[in-house]
């Protein structure tokens, strides 16, 4: 009798996850292999799935040992570190965790938006200081009637712009196509955007085609009373340029979760107190990680029962 089919494991997997894939694979990760590359090359021929996550992606010094790979599920919506347009001519299919975020990722920025405005942290730490003792914290800017414009009104992006909608009743956004059946303003140009709205949320995918859509032109526009708050990728501001914008006061103030280099963050920021700072958690709950993880099986599970997926990427989804 065959023995199960092999799983790498890229990153790290809970335990619910590696009982859940016990199931169907022996699951071999490779970060507990000394040798990477060695044991890749011994024993890559096996490898039938991956399981991997947004961070670590799938690299081509690694696919390039597992000519039999036939599935890649991902953690997280995003995976901008996983060529799926190459896997796809492979006829590897690529799946992601789409959806089952958007709740808590929207969430993640209207806590920084609410934190950065209200400068929630400068003022925790006047509290711990005992400096209220001295005197009260400087005012803050309120979040009430701000211009808020969103990059990317995707899943994620609409369920910020919902709950924005308590607060501000001019809400805009910039994507490469206007969105059917939306009433908030569509611009074309983000820089155009950034002129009209004080709040840029950002919120689209990483890779090539992003990359520093929030340039210096950008920064510029949205200017000194200026608030940028980025839960999609680092990658899409260009953090040098957002960095010196925040020390020179041409931008007023920023809320970030995700972070160019990260988890490598500007020295700069850490001494301001008009940003605040997330270890890219926006999905990151108890609750919300759980439904991610159970979708990374299940995707696994149903490709193993009958060769179908639940949450291919669009690059997948016609294979
Ligand atoms: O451009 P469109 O019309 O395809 O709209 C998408 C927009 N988007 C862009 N906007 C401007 N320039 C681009 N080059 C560009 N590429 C994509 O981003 C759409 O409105 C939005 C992405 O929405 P979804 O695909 O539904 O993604 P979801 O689930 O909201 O997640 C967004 C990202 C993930 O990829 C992770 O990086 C992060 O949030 O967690």
């Amino acid at each position: 009798m065959a023995g199960k089919a092999e799983l790498l494991l890229i990153g790290r997997a809970t335990a619910r996850m590696m009982d859940a894939m016990a199931a169907d694979f022996t699951v071999h990760a490779l970060l507990d292999q000394e040798d990477q590359q060695g044991w890749l090359a011994e024993n890559g021929a096996r490898i039938v799935a991956i399981a991997t996550d947004g961070h670590w992606g799938a690299s081509p010094e690694v696919l390039q040992h597992l000519p039999k790979l036939k599935i890649i599920s991902c953690y997280g919506v995003g995976y901008d570190n996983i060529d799926a347009a190459a896997c796809a001519a492979r006829g590897i299919v690529v799946t992601h965790t789409p959806d089952v975020l958007n709740a808590e990722v929207a969430n993640t920025a209207i806590l920084l938006w609410l934190a950065t405005s209200r400068r929630l942290i400068r003022d925790d730490a006047h509290v711990r200081s005992g400096n209220w003792e001295k005197g009260p914290a400087p005012l803050t800017q309120s979040v009430e009637n701000r211009k808020v414009g969103i990059l990317g009104l995707g899943r994620i992006g609409q369920e910020i712009a919902r709950r924005i909608e308590i607060f501000s009743p001019t809400i805009s956004y910039h994507s490469r196509n206007e969105k059917p059946g939306v009433s908030y303003r569509y611009y074309a140009d983000l820089t155009e955007m950034a002129r009209d709205i004080d709040t840029l949320i950002c919120i689209t995918p990483g890779g090539a085609a992003t990359r520093h859509l929030v340039d210096r032109g950008v920064i510029d526009a949205l200017g000194p009373e200026g608030t940028i708050i980025n839960v999609g990728r680092g990658t899409v501001v260009d953090e040098a340029e957002m960095v010196q914008a925040l020390i020179d006061g041409r931008l007023g103030a920023a809320g970030l979760d995700v972070f160019e280099h990260e988890p490598k963050v500007p020295k700069a920021l850490k001494g301001m107190d008009n940003v605040t700072l997330l270890p890219h958690v926006g999905s990151a709950t108890v609750q919300t990680r759980q439904a991610m993880g159970d979708l990374v099986t299940g995707n696994l599970a149903q490709f193993m029962r009958d060769g179908t997926v639940i949450s291919p990427v669009p690059e997948c989804a016609n294979m």
